[in-house]
């Protein structure tokens, strides 16, 4: 039997502690909440779910590294690094999956330096403000992004 595609859906700082503070932006569920409609998404299309989040830029840096030949798609909420983080650019280049970066609120809609992401030119989509449903989505999302794999 052939293993089960791999999806990765990796999570950026302070994302631990989802559920503790401003539910009105970002909801009131917990991390471990967000893993399981991970997990209920990613079975219903039969992939394995790599589920991880960090504050430590360089455990996101070598998890990237990790996943680059092997998973089948990458969800990311690289949280705070987005708006900062040439390091988390340079190192999506180097995934060959589809990325798909997903935040919970809608960062078009508020501060300014939440506009720009050093994620977005890596990802073949960008979901924002659809709350935990994003992730589902993104995973709902993959098959039909392959075709915008990069080669090599
Ligand atoms: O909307 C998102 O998903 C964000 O990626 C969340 C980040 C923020 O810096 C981005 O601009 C947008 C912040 C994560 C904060 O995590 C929380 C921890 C506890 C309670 C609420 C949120």
């Amino acid at each position: 039997m052939s293993p089960r595609p791999v999806v990765a859906v990796f999570n950026g700082p302070n994302l631990d502690l989802l559920g503790e503070r401003e539910p009105e932006i970002y909801g009131e569920g917990t991390l471990g909440d967000l893993e399981d409609l991970c997990r209920t998404a990613a079975e219903a299309h039969h992939y394995d779910l790599d589920f991880r989040q960090t504050n430590h830029e360089g455990v996101l840096l070598e998890s990237l590294h990790e996943i680059r030949h092997t998973a089948y798609g990458l969800v990311l909420n690289a949280a705070g690094w987005t708006h900062t983080s040439v390091a988390i650019h340079d190192a999506l280049a180097l995934v060959r999956c589809p990325v798909v970066e997903v935040h919970l609120s809608d960062v078009h809609a508020r501060e300014p330096f939440r506009v720009h992401s050093y994620v977005t030119p890596q990802a073949a989509l960008v979901i924002v403000g659809r709350g935990p449903q994003g992730y589902a989505d993104a995973i709902d999302a993959l098959p039909g992004l392959w075709a915008h794999r990069r080669e090599g």
